[in-house]
């Protein structure tokens, strides 16, 4: 004991005499060996495919060559997207894939665990879990960490209240995401997890659902009633290349990582990076979201680099300080958005313009489709004058079944939701949350829907959103 205390007063003592330099030394070694014994895993995930979304898959990309200079090793990051980018027809720099106007390529050596068909919502939960048996194809990569890791999760993508969506159906519901993380939680094979999650109301999926002492913190792009916004898109503020008929990133999205190529990770917090992104997707107040915070706050406090690692990005490219005002498009608007500027470009030829235009006709005669058939149907079920709202920062719904089946219910014969249909699910879930019958709502659906031609949005044949 005595031993102990003079030991413990001279190590006092010579620590005063310690330099700054040689404290923070002694400090990071500390941290060194820590961080030996804990293993820092990423999961990635664009929820999306095509040209006209190809901003999801180059923010993906991006983060990938993040954590990759801060140190975080390939079996350690698990990459979820479509891969139907880079190679595509449309694409001016074949093999290449870019995440703002003057940015260099960010696909080179993106590991393709899941692509195609693999891009699923129950690929994502195994990997997650850990649980190689409940995979479907891809690499077999997993999240295989021990008590002491730190896992970060970084989702792109189109959503809706109480989801996220996935190339391949069904998209990923809150409560089935909630419950996977949960039960990571309960298997004990994680210190603390980090979620960076850029969607439409992506705070639906957290808000009133994530318990705060899983030790897992998340960001959201927006709260759990707007938008989020793409950015780099042809004909805005702040414009791609002109051989671009597509929007290259998300406004929150590259506002982290943007942030994270040039910062000093080893010294900015969380919460510092939140702030930053904060300001940054707020954009001037109208055409930006709000970024929101959920779960354990307190890991905010620690260092971007316990999840990213830290290596910054040499490069004069950033934009991050010099713009202040980004001009974006609507999440759900930016995908005809850039077929219309598609069409417009001088590029294709007579016969590829009249199959792009007859194929914006379909997609916003659905979309018009669903916005009006859904309006109508919420007229008859839901009675106005007796409609219980939830209080903002409730949850969305309490029986999520019950969410799932009116949709399917709805999809069985008006067609699919779609990326963009999505934004109605708080009205499926008001009809739960209001006591409106399944029989119900089938009457109403085949009533208005029954002569519909569903096309290529025939779930019989794409498969149900839930
Ligand atoms: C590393 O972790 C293992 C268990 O995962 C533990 O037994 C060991 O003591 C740890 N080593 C250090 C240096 O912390
Ligand atoms: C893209 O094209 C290159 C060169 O032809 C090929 O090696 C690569 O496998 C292709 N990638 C995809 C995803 O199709
Ligand atoms: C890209 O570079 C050009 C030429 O240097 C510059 O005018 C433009 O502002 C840059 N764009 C962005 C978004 O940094
Ligand atoms: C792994 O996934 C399979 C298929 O979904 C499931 O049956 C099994 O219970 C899961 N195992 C664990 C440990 O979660
Ligand atoms: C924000 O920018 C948009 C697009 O430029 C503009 O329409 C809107 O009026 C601006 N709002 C404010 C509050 O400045
Ligand atoms: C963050 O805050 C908690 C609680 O105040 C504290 O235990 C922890 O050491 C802090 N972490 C860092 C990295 O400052
Ligand atoms: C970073 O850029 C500076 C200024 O251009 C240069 O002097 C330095 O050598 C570069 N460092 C690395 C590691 O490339
Ligand atoms: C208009 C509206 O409903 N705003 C709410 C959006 O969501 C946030 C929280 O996510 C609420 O605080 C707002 O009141």
């Amino acid at each position: 004991m005595a031993a102990f205390h003079f030991a413990l007063v001279l190590l006092t003592l010579l620590s005063l005499q310690f330099s700054e330099a040689s404290r923070l030394s002694l400090f990071a070694s500390t941290n060194d060996a820590q961080a030996a014994n804990s293993t820092k895993w990423a999961v990635l995930v664009a929820g999306s495919n095509g040209y006209s979304n190809y901003r999801h898959q180059a923010d993906v990309c991006h983060a990938y060559q993040i954590l990759k200079r801060g140190g975080l090793k390939d079996e350690n990051i698990i990459v979820f997207m479509y891969d139907d980018i880079a190679n595509n027809t449309m694409n001016p720099r074949p093999g290449v894939i870019i995440n703002s106007p003057n940015g260099s390529d960010v696909y080179a050596g993106v590991p393709k665990d899941y692509t195609g068909d693999y891009v699923t919502a129950a690929n994502f939960y195994a990997v997650l879990l850990g649980n190689s048996s409940g995979l479907t194809g891809g690499s077999g990569k997993v999240v295989a960490s021990k008590p002491g890791d730190k896992i970060f999760v970084y989702f792109t993508d189109h959503g809706g209240p109480g989801l996220l969506c996935m190339p391949n159906l069904p998209y990923i519901y809150a409560n089935d995401f909630i419950q996977v993380l949960k039960t990571k939680h309960a298997s004990g094979t994680y210190d603390e997890m980090v979620l960076y999650v850029e969607a439409c109301e992506s705070g639906s999926v957290f808000e009133g659902l994530l318990p705060e002492d899983l030790n897992i913190y998340v960001t959201t792009a927006s709260n759990a009633n707007e938008s989020s916004w793409g950015t780099y898109c042809p004909g805005s503020l702040t414009p791609p290349p002109p051989e671009y008929n597509t929007c290259l990133g998300d406004l929150y999205s590259i506002s982290w990582m943007e942030d994270s190529d040039v910062a000093d990770l080893n010294t900015e917090t969380l919460e510092e990076q939140y702030l930053k992104v904060k300001a940054r997707t707020l954009n001037n107040n109208t055409v930006g979201s709000h970024v929101m915070q959920y779960g354990t706050q307190l890991i905010s406090n620690e260092t971007v680099s316990v999840y990213q690692g830290s290596g910054t990005l040499n490069s004069t490219s950033n934009t991050f300080q010099s713009i202040s005002f980004m001009g974006v498009v609507e999440q759900r608007a930016a995908d005809v958005y850039s077929m219309r500027k598609m069409y417009e470009s001088s590029t294709l030829e007579a016969q590829q313009k009249i199959e792009l235009l007859k194929e914006i006709k379909e997609i916003t005669s659905h979309r018009a489709h669903l916005d009006s058939t859904i309006e109508s149907i919420k007229g008859e079920l839901l009675d106005q004058e007796y409609l219980k709202e939830r209080a903002p920062g409730s949850v969305l719904v309490d029986d999520w079944d019950c969410l799932k089946s009116m949709i399917r219910t709805f999809e069985k014969y008006c067609g699919s939701l779609t990326q963009y249909g999505v934004k109605h699910t708080r009205t499926f879930a008001n009809m739960c949350n209001n006591g409106v019958t399944m029989d119900a709502m089938d009457e109403a659906s085949k009533g208005r829907c029954g002569s519909y031609s569903m096309g290529k949005w025939n779930p019989a044949t794409v498969g149900y959103s839930a």
